[in-house]
């Protein structure tokens, strides 16, 4: 019995002579280490923070706690990495610690800086509200990060994939301009909507004619507006005013004057916006049936009276309308012209066709002279289906 307690007395001792030369080993601290998918971003852009780097040499990493440097909370979490959104603009400090698994935490903190910057500000450039407006956004302190650049400017052209861009619209509205911009990954837009209001351009009118000049009363003249043109859309009304009290609509159109004047031929155009231009030329009608000679014969007739023989050549420079009946007054006036001497009305009852040869005919008129046939003026009216149309002082040559 004795010796059974000498055994467990000596066992004791040895265990404390173990526990006291070996102490249990002090704990480590852990030591933390992050990284970030991406370290500039615009608001509202998220980056995640991996930590799984960290260690601790003689136990486990339990606990990590962020710190974002934004003023938002600190957070104490288990998983090895997190995600982070910045809501506001600046260069923020994101630091981390980890705790191991016996409560230890790290002496360092490891550490990002992170760069928010605000949302760009998109502009445009307006000359002119239609063509080359220049669109781009601000110096972003983070601009060098922009790997792409979409511009659509809301008139369904092509989107444009640069930083500062050029266009110009084809016709007139309003339109909104978007941008999107692509930053490590993050899309984001411009802090301001661009509306662009282009106004409508105003057609031009241009009038050409057709023919050279001179001319002619009857003959029909044609127009042409087909040299206008509306920059931004069609024409879609073309009216004429042709001086004498008359209109007519289209592209192209065709007019006789009924008396010779100068007239200004106005065009007006519309375009499919409603706006209207106008462009006018004058032109000079004349006479289209003209007296071209007179010849007066004289002689003595079989009762022995002074008689005179007026042949008169009458040329047609237009288009007699149709068909018609051409009359001549040939009437004898003393050689003062005031008194007159007597009237012969000849009707030639012929057509005046667009074919006549030489586009003239001639008509005789016989009179009576009276007392001075030397003296004696000749007024030569021709009328052309009743109206005058041309007339003339004449003597014999
Ligand atoms: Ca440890
Ligand atoms: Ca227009
Ligand atoms: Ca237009």
């Amino acid at each position: 019995m004795k010796r059974i307690w000498a055994a467990i007395a000596v066992l004791i001792a040895l265990g404390m002579m173990i526990a006291g030369c070996t102490p249990p080993p002090e704990n480590k601290k852990p030591t933390a280490s992050m990284t970030a998918d991406k370290v500039v971003m615009f608001i509202g852009g998220a980056a995640t923070f991996n930590a799984s780097q960290s260690k601790d040499p003689d136990g486990k990493v339990k606990d990590y706690i962020w710190n974002f440097g934004d003023g938002s909370a600190e957070q104490t979490i288990k998983d090895k990495s997190i995600n982070h959104t910045f809501t506001k603009s600046g260069a923020f400090n994101v630091t981390l610690f980890v705790k191991d698994d016996k409560g230890a935490k790290s002496s360092k903190a490891a550490g990002a800086m992170i760069v928010v910057a605000p949302l760009p500000i998109a502009s445009a450039s307006v000359v002119d509200t239609s063509t080359n407006i220049t669109f781009s956004i601000d110096n972003t302190t983070i601009g060098k990060y922009i790997t792409d650049y979409s511009w659509n400017f809301g008139d369904g052209s092509a989107v444009g994939k640069v930083p500062s861009i050029q266009h110009s619209y084809l016709d007139n509205g309003t339109f909104t301009v978007a941008l999107t911009i692509v930053c490590q990954g993050q899309s984001a837009t411009p802090a301001n909507p661009i509306t662009i209001t282009v106004q409508n351009r105003a057609p031009v009118a241009n009038i050409s004619i057709g023919a050279v000049a001179p001319y002619y009363t009857n003959k029909p003249i044609s127009f042409s507006g087909a040299g206008s043109h509306d920059d931004d859309g069609t024409i879609v009304k073309y009216y004429w005013q042709f001086g004498d009290g008359t209109t007519a609509n289209g592209s192209s159109v065709s007019h006789a004057y009924n008396k010779p004047d100068n007239y200004t031929v106005i065009l007006v155009v519309t375009d499919n916006d409603n706006a209207t231009a106008s462009a006018n030329l004058t032109l000079t009608v004349e006479k289209d049936m003209i007296i071209k000679a007179v010849t007066v014969t004289t002689f003595v007739d079989l009762s022995g009276y002074n008689r005179s023989n007026l042949s008169i050549k009458i040329e047609n420079k237009g288009e007699a309308k149709s068909p018609g009946t051409i009359r001549v007054n040939a009437t004898s006036y003393t050689a003062n012209k005031s008194v007159k001497i007597e009237t012969n009305s000849t009707i030639n009852s012929g057509t005046w066709e667009p074919n006549t040869p030489d586009n003239s005919i001639s008509i005789n008129a016989l009179l009576p002279d009276g007392q001075n046939i030397n003296g004696t003026w000749y007024l030569v009216e021709v009328f052309y289906q009743g109206n005058l149309v041309d007339s003339g002082w004449y003597q014999k040559s």
